[in-house]
């Protein structure tokens, strides 16, 4: 059995209320999927943002969406503090302004693990979404924190950051992520 799936097992028998998720990785066609507004967030909304949050510390990333643990419904969770203790929630996110300045800032992603490369974002934007327990709230988000949503926000349409590269990009890191998969699954 991998570490993953006894750390999992061992996990789900001391907190059975959290479970991590499996994280699609690229090039998954599932990561293409256009995710669906949430009608209600109800108990189920609940426990994918729990199972969300906790896949997301335990893998050390700063945010994750719904469409990469293969759910196609518009969830995001963020948390870009030092602390790992400020989870932000986002359902049925909108952005409401963007700031005309834009800039180049470095990017990774848990489905794409091990690839870091440039994408141009805004530098400010202003998102409306629904939290945790339904109500409205407008986040503004600079830096890092704009950076992430942006990034989150494009998840959720089906679009994976690669796809902003070049196609010789693309398509050497398509390579290299199905040859290290197939390394794995030995
Ligand atoms: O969507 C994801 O897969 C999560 C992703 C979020 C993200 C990181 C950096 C820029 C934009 C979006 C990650 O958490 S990647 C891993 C990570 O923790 C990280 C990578 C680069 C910079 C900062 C953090
Ligand atoms: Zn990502």
């Amino acid at each position: 059995m991998k570490k993953a799936k006894i750390r999992n097992a061992l996990r789900n028998l001391y907190a059975p209320s959290m479970a991590l998720l499996p994280i699609l990785v690229y090039p998954d066609p599932r990561l293409h999927t256009v995710a669906k507004p949430v009608a209600t967030v109800d108990s189920r909304i609940a426990q994918l943002v729990d199972d969300m949050l906790e896949t997301m510390y335990e893998a050390k990333g700063i945010g994750l969406a719904a469409t990469q643990v293969d759910v196609h419904q518009r969830v995001i969770v963020i948390d870009t503090s030092e602390e790992r203790n400020t989870p932000l929630v986002l359902i049925n996110p909108a952005l409401v302004w963007t700031s005309p300045e834009t800039h180049l800032n470095e990017e990774g992603c848990l489905s794409v693990p091990g690839i870091y490369d440039g994408v141009v974002r805004f530098n400010e934007i202003h998102v409306q979404a629904l939290d945790q327990k339904g109500q409205s709230q407008t986040v503004q988000a600079q830096e890092l924190l704009a950076v992430c949503i942006q990034h989150e926000m494009d998840h959720l349409l089906g679009k994976v950051f690669v796809e902003y590269l070049s196609p010789l990009k693309r398509n050497r890191i398509k390579t290299k992520m199905i040859k290290a998969q197939r390394e794995d699954a030995r």
